[in-house]
């Protein structure tokens, strides 16, 4: 039985196995059922996780082994099973891809679901469908999962924590701010140890405090994290659930056969491998709206450089000058050994590279970049150079193929 104002609207949803190795265990050998059992030690000889009867006496994942038996002496310790938690997490996100294709796995037991436009689908609304979907997995798998349900990410993950085990937790939009004002900053996505003591130290505890502060003072002290804590503090979180895609990103790189900082060597590279991940978006039809450079240095540092655009794009010409701006910031004259450009984000070509109103300029470049294409594909790679590349010779080209594709 459960009751909200806003149980119809929500569709948001975070589900996690409760205890997942332990549960998993005790399925699988009913005489441990109301034992206490750790899941753990092997080679760093610490807790992956407790049961919630062992986690009654105070242990917890990632305790020394030792120190989890003095705190709890009669539990029965399991050697972990990794290949058996894949495939029963595998089964698990197998059913949740059965109620919608918006999953997006964070880890072997859980994962975001967007349950929007579901409706007629189910004949239910979200919350009766992750209902039932909680009572079919211990049905069907032997093992338990919490439900948050929320409309955002954030709270939809917190909410799937609040109830454990077996929770089912609603949050809904009019009681995000006063729900979150009681809470301490480590709710928060992203503080973690280190940047709680940083917020202690200047007096931020709770939630609530950061409600009552401007976005340019958080960001003033923050930067970036700044602007994260003032929308998140507010229950303002704009993340989409991302399914699954197959690759999440398309990337090229090379490194160089000696260590290059000028503007005249690592550009052409730039372009080169901007127009190779383009003609592999344009072949598999689709695009990507974050940009990436990555830059290893002579002394193997990396450095990777984000940029989203206004709309997903596939030409070369784009991808490049987003990864030249910057390039040029990096630019120093430290010495890299590696440099590698791609795009995320991945969607269907279909959004791609709308005309631009307002830079007339970009949309003649892609109309030229789209003839380049097409004589290309008449008359060869070759046939056409811009200018960036042109006359370079091998210089110009990436001297060792490397298309690292993130999984
Ligand atoms: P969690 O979902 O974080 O924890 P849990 O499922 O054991 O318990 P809860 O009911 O609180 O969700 O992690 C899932 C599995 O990942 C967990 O069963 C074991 C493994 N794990 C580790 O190996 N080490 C760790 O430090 C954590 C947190 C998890
Ligand atoms: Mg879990
Ligand atoms: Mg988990």
């Amino acid at each position: 039985m459960l009751r909200h104002a806003e149980l119809s609207e929500l569709s948001l949803a975070h589900i996690d196995c409760d205890a997942f190795y332990a549960a998993v265990e005790k399925r699988d050998n009913p005489a441990l059922r109301d034992r206490p059992v750790i899941v753990g030690g092997g080679k760093r000889g610490v807790v992956s996780t407790a049961c919630y009867i062992a986690r009654i006496h105070g242990v917890r994942s990632a305790m020394p082994m030792f120190k989890a038996l003095e705190a709890c002496p009669e539990a029965v310790v399991i050697k972990p099973n990794m290949e058996k938690y894949a495939s029963v997490g595998k089964q698990v996100r197998e059913m949740m891809q059965a109620l919608t294709p918006m999953v997006e796995p964070l880890s072997i037991d859980e994962a975001f679901l967007d349950l929007s436009g579901t409706e007629r689908l189910h004949g239910a609304p979200p919350a009766l469908v992750l209902a039932r979907f909680a009572r079919q997995v211990e049905q069907e798998v032997g093992i338990s999962a919490s439900v948050g349900l929320s409309y955002c990410k954030f709270l939809a993950k917190v909410a799937s924590d609040l109830n454990k085990p077996r929770g089912f937790s609603v949050i809904g939009k009019a009681e995000a701010v006063s729900f979150l004002s009681g809470q301490p900053v480590s709710l928060i996505w992203g503080v973690g140890k280190a940047f709680a003591a940083t917020l202690a130290s200047d007096g931020l505890r709770t939630i609530g405090q950061l409600q009552t502060m401007e976005r340019s003072e958080l960001m003033r002290r923050y930067g970036t994290m700044g602007d994260r804590l003032f929308h998140l503090s507010r229950g303002l979180d704009e993340r989409s659930v991302k399914a699954n895609s197959e690759a999440k990103s398309v990337s090229s790189e090379t490194t160089f056969n000696t260590d290059l900082s000028s503007p005249d060597d690592l550009v052409p590279v730039l372009r080169a491998l901007s127009e190779r991940v383009s003609a592999r978006l344009k072949k598999a039809d689709i695009a990507g709206r974050t940009v990436v450079l990555k830059l290893k240095t002579a002394d193997f540092r990396i450095r990777t450089r984000n940029r989203q655009l206004g709309d997903p794009t596939r030409l070369a010409d784009r991808i490049f000058h987003t990864g030249l701006d910057m390039l040029k910031r990096e630019l120093d004259g430290t010495r890299f050994r590696l440099i590698g450009i791609g795009v995320s984000d991945l969607t269907d070509a279909a959004k791609a590279d709308p005309p631009d109103l307002v830079d007339r300029l970009s949309h003649k470049r892609a109309m030229a970049e789209g003839a380049i294409d097409s004589l290309r594909a008449k008359f060869g790679k070759q046939a056409v150079e811009t200018g960036y590349t042109f006359g370079r010779g091998r210089a110009g080209q990436p001297q060792r193929d490397q298309d690292p594709d993130a999984s």
